[in-house]
Parts: structure tokens; C-alpha cells; sequence
């Protein structure tokens, strides 16, 4: 079997490639050019000796899409996972026009190469609970109406529609996964709960002094994107495409999650947190909780790690880039 997948040197790109890899699928990785190294969460695997032959990189842009189309038409996947987009919703109002030629326009780009293959390849689009935005009810289903509240929200929401709509207009086994927040070592550091676990311990080592933070109110179903990536490849197994829910079915707040993280390393975040006005965002989704019990009922998918695991991976992991910081700053002086 052969997957193609955009966005593989992101979070879950990296944690998808590992899933298939491990199934012995052939993984095409889609990359960006980029002027600095931009694969660093799949060297291990690239590295690896019995992952590396199976594991191919191409260069290629959801903004160019005759380069999509003539890199799906070669290669001929069977299945198709695009994860790739320009993912942060406080970035998504300064680049309103770059993230709807990504995340909107770049699926139906990867879309249109799929119908232009002689044989057709399984889609799988990252939706995102984002779409929910300013919730109409809660918890969120596949049911619940979408009213998007950033354009990072708004360009998924045309995405989803987008694949709905190849679905049933051409019979493209296409679907969405809606996954509500997921987390892990690997997320960006720009995403909350990393930029509270990097701070965190690097506050425990001395190594800063201050956390500066937006709205600490808002309310998010997290879970472990490594859970998360076995429910896209188990949507792409199924007879029937469809669309489903993923998501743990617990909300926390940004509070309660620096509570955890703090706790974790004995210290009081009210000493180090200060709120600066410019990570809040011009319209902010207050709460989300995801219902999965289709995704439960039908790919027999349950999520693994719950919060306080979820915290406690994530501090452990950067306590110890903390530490290996603070022996290169100690070997500097
Ligand atoms: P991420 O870490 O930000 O990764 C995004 C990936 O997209 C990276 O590989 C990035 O490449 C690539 N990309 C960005 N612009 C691109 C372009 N113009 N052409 C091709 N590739 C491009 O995101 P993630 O957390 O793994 O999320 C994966 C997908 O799920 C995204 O579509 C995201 O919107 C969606 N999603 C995420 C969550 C979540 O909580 N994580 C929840 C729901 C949906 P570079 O490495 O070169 O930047
Ligand atoms: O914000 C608040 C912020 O940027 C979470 C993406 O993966 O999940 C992600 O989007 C909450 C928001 O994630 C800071 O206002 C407070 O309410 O970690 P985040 P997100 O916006 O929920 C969805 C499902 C996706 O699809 C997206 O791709 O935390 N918050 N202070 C902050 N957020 C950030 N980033 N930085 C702060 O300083």
C-alpha cells in the first residue's frame, strides 16, 4: 500500500508516518523548501534503517497545484491524508489570504489531482473543531451546525464542504476527520500547552523567568495526537467514507492546564504568568468538547491518554531539552 501526506513534517505528519510505516506501507511525504531544516520530527525515521527505504520525500506546495498534480499522478497513492496547512488560528487574522489559499484552496487542489488520477486514491481531510467555533451546543457532534470564528475556521469549514461535496458528486471515497485538539511532544511550540510546558521547565531550570499568556479562560478537549492519527488511517479502512467526531469528551481550561504542568515541577504559575493583550485573539471560541461515540461505535476507536497524562509526557519530555540547554549555556560560560 501506498500513502502520499501532506504536512509530514508537522505533529501529526510525523506520528502518521510512524503509524504506516509500522503497517509496511510505502509513506511519500510531501515537504516545503525551506532555508533551515524543516524535518526534524521525522529524522528518526528517515535515519532508521528498515523505516528509511520505505519512507520517500518530495518536494511539493498545497499553493502550486500543477506540481500536486503531476506528483499524485506519479506516484499513484492508494491513500491520501492531507494534513498540511498553515495551523494557528491566532496567525490565521494577520494572514487571513495565505491561510485560505492553504487550507482552503490547497484541499481542493489536492482534490482535483485525485479526480485526474486513472485510479482514484482515498482522501482523508484534517478538519478541525475549530469549524464549531462559537458552539451552538455542546458537546460538539458530527451533527452540530459549524459557525467558524477565525479564518483559519472559515477555510476548514469550505475544506469540509469541499470533500463532502467530491464524495458524493463523484463517488471519491473522501473523508473528513473533525479532531478537536491534540497534543504531544511534538507540538509546535507556539500552541499553547507547549509554549506552557517549554516555559515551565525552563522556569524550573533558571533558565526564564516569565510566562507572558492570552485568555487563560478558554475551555479545550485535548488529547494525544498519537491516539489520533490511528483514527484518520482507521477512517480510511472503513467500506463507506463518512465523517467523525475525535475527540476525549473532557474540556479543560488554559488554567487548569498550567495547574497541572506547574504542579508537576512544584511551582506557583501565579509568580511567573503575566497576561500580554497580544495573544488574545480578535474572536475567541470559549469551549469545546467533542462527542466521538460514532467514531467509538463504528472504527472501534477509543482515545488512550487522557489529560493528566498528557500534561505530565509533555513537561518530562521538555524538562529534559531544558536540561541539555542548560549543560550547553553552563559549557558556554
Ligand atoms: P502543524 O504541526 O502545524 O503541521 C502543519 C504541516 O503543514 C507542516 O508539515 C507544514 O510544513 C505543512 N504546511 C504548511 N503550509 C504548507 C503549504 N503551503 N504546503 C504544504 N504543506 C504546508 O499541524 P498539526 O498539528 O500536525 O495538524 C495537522 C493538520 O490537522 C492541519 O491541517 C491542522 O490544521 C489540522 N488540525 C490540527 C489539530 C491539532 O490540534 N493539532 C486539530 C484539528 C485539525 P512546514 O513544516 O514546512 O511548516
Ligand atoms: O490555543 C488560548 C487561545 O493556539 C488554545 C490548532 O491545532 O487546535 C489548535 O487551535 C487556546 C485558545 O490552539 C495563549 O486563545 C491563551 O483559546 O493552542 P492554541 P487552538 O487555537 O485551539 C485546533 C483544533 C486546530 O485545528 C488548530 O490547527 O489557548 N491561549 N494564551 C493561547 N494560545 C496560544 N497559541 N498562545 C498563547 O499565548
Amino acid at each position: 500500500m501506498k500513502a502520499l501526506v501532506t504536512g509530514i513534517t508537522g505533529q501529526d505528519g510525523s506520528y502518521l508516518a510512524e503509524f504506516l510505516l509500522k503497517k509496511g506501507y510505502e509513506v511519500f511525504g510531501l515537504i516545503r523548501r525551506s532555508s533551515s531544516f524543516n524535518t526534524y520530527r521525522i529524522d528518526h525515521l528517515y535515519k532508521d534503517p528498515h523505516e528509511r527505504p520505505k519512507l520517500k520525500l518530495i518536494y511539493a506546495d498545497l499553493t502550486d497545484g500543477s506540481n500536486l498534480h503531476s506528483v499524485l499522478n506519479e506516484i499513484n497513492p492508494d491513500e491520501v491524508y492531507n494534513l498540511g496547512a498553515q495551523s494557528h488560528v491566532r496567525v490565521s487574522f494577520d494572514q487571513p489570504i495565505y491561510t485560505a489559499n492553504v487550507d482552503a484552496l490547497g484541499t481542493l487542489r489536492v482534490l482535483e489531482a485525485i479526480r485526474s488520477m486513472k485510479k482514484s486514491a482515498k482522501f482523508y481531510q484534517a478538519s478541525s473543531s475549530e469549524m464549531y467555533g462559537k458552539v451552538v451546543e455542546t458537546p460538539q457532534t458530527e451533527k452540530t451546525p459549524f459557525y467558524p470564528r477565525s479564518p483559519y475556521g472559515c477555510a476548514k469549514v469550505y475544506s469540509f464542504w469541499q470533500t463532502v461535496n467530491y464524495r458524493q458528486a463523484y463517488n471519491l471515497f473522501a473523508c473528513n476527520g473533525i479532531l478537536f485538539n491534540h497534543e504531544s511532544p511534538r507540538r509546535g511550540e507556539t500552541f499553547v500547552t507547549r509554549k506552557i510546558t517549554r516555559a515551565a521547565t525552563r522556569i524550573k531550570l533558571g533558565l526564564q523567568n516569565k510566562l507572558y499568556l492570552g485568555n487563560l479562560d478558554a475551555k479545550r478537549d485535548w488529547g494525544f495526537a498519537g491516539d489520533y492519527v490511528e483514527a484518520m488511517w482507521l477512517m480510511m479502512q472503513q467500506e463507506k467514507a463518512d465523517d467523525f467526531v475525535i475527540a476525549t469528551g473532557q474540556t479543560y481550561s488554559v488554567r487548569e492546564f498550567l495547574d497541572e504542568v506547574f504542579g508537576h515541577l512544584n511551582l506557583d504559575w501565579g509568580k511567573y504568568v503575566e497576561i500580554d493583550p497580544k495573544y488574545y485573539r480578535p474572536t475567541e471560541v470559549d469551549l469545546l468538547l467533542g462527542d466521538a461515540s460514532k467514531a467509538k461505535k463504528i472504527l472501534g476507536w477509543q482515545p488512550k491518554i487522557g489529560f493528566k497524562e498528557l500534561a505530565k509526557m509533555m513537561t518530562d519530555s521538555d524538562m529534559k531539552i531544558a536540561e541539555n540547554e542548560r549543560i550547553l549555556k553552563d559549557h558556554i560560560k
